[in-house]
């Protein structure tokens, strides 16, 4: 049976990767941190009873800043795969924890190649780095002819969530070099889901727009509505991460869907999904969004309401404008293909998040009844 060990196994990817390599019929390890509250919500239907003995996965206490307790980890383990998805991964949080993201996002991608050479795992171990679009920074000037990101862009981080992920990259590509370690970096774009972490853009989106036309909440504040990134779907990205460790040679690869959107346009496409229409007046902080139609009886708002509005406190000190990648090297070569586009994304993430908020409604109406049969 094939070993596997997750750093980052509660986060989004974690949790679709688990998913993945245990259908495939791996022993899958993962290290999730001690919280003071349970912080396994995403993995936990997954993980039934630790005390049966065919349950496939198993979790470790752990830490990316703690290289004894990792390197005793991958001894117990000897995966024949590692998955570093483990990371500080909010682009806007990192300017407020910049030393701490580049412990953890940086030297932590560092302390676990380490650990396989210390461990003499070598010739073994097959690591996947969770390398970024980040990267690129958006520099219009080092996007190829055709317009697109690809494997032999230049870098340039506008963030220190950027530059920590740029050293994991390099690290990454210098183990393979110096030490023949089967090591690749995957740069993968945007990639979202109903399991996004609810203050990333596009969750924080579809979570707002879901209670709004619940009427649970009146507006949602966002930042840059200008910034355009190519999203993609966790569930077809998670996929690639396999496959690049099941190629050939180890090489790093862009994985991402060659489309670009604007945040504002993804505002747009969530509230069309529950049938609403809306219009964007007014330009910068003054962009204002209202409802123009509501075409589904279930989410009637008044035409006229306001629903969106900017709030600077969520712009970055340097953003990153536009990203789009060129993901033809993965699918010539691995023959990757991905089952969502846009479209099916923002309905797969409405319809989760709208059943979601509607149990918030299901409750609140309960409490009435309760309430009423007291009176
Ligand atoms: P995520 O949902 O934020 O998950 C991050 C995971 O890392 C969580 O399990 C988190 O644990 C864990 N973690 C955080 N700090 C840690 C530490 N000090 N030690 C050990 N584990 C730690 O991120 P994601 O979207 O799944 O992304 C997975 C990886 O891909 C990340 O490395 C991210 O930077 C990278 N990436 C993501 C995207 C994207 O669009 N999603 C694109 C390119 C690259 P807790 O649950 O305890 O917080
Ligand atoms: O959803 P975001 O926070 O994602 P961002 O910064 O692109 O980073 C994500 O993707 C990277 C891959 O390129 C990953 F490496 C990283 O770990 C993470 O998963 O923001 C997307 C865009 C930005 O331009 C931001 O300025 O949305 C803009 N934005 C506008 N209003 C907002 C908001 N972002 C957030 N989080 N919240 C807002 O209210």
């Amino acid at each position: 049976m094939k070993v596997a060990l997750i750093t980052g196994i509660t986060g989004q990817d974690g949790s679709y990767l688990a998913e993945l390599l245990l259908e495939k019929g791996y022993m899958v390890h993962g290290i999730k941190r001690r919280a003071s509250l349970f912080n396994t919500d995403r993995i936990d239907h997954l993980y039934q009873d630790p005390h049966d003995p065919d349950q496939r996965l198993k979790l470790h206490y752990g830490d990316l800043t703690d290289s004894m307790n990792l390197t005793r980890i991958i001894q117990e383990c000897q995966p024949d795969e590692i998955y570093n998805l483990g990371a500080m991964s909010h682009v806007k949080v990192s300017f407020d924890s910049p030393e701490y993201v580049g412990n953890v996002d940086g030297l932590g991608t560092l302390r676990i190649l380490e650990a396989i050479r210390i461990l003499g795992l070598e010739n073994k171990t097959r690591i996947y780095q969770a390398s970024t679009s980040e990267l690129y920074g958006g520099l219009p000037e080092n996007k190829n002819e055709k317009g697109f990101y690809d494997e032999n862009s230049p870098f340039y981080p506008r963030s220190p969530y950027g530059v920590a992920k740029i050293y994991g990259f390099w690290i990454t590509k210098n183990y393979r070099e110096a030490y023949n370690m089967f090591a690749c970096n995957g740069i993968l774009f945007n990639h979202e889901s109903p399991r996004r972490g609810e203050t990333f853009v596009t969750r924080k989106i579809t979570r707002a727009v879901a209670k709004i036309a619940l009427g649970l909440q009146e507006k949602v504040y966002l930042g840059n509505l200008e910034a355009k990134r190519d999203w993609g779907h966790a569930k077809d990205y998670v996929r690639m991460m396999w496959m690049i460790l099941q190629a050939d040679v180890a090489e790093d690869w862009v994985i991402a869907t060659g489309v670009t959107t604007t945040v504002r346009d993804f505002v747009r496409m969530a509230f069309l999904e529950v049938g609403i229409e809306l219009e964007f007046k007014g330009t910068g902080v003054d962009e204002k969004a209202f409802v123009t139609a509501c075409n589904n009886k279930d989410f009637q708002l008044k035409i006229g309401k306001e629903v969106l509005s900017v709030d600077p406190t969520y712009f970055r000190p340097t953003e990153v404008d536009l990203l789009i990648g060129d993901p033809s090297k993965a699918k010539e070569k691995l023959g990757w293909v991905p089952e969502y586009d846009l479209k099916d994304l923002v309905k797969d993430m409405m319809e989760s998040d709208v059943k979601l908020m509607k149990k918030d409604v299901d409750l609140l109406k309960a409490g009435h009844e309760i309430l009423k049969q007291a009176e």
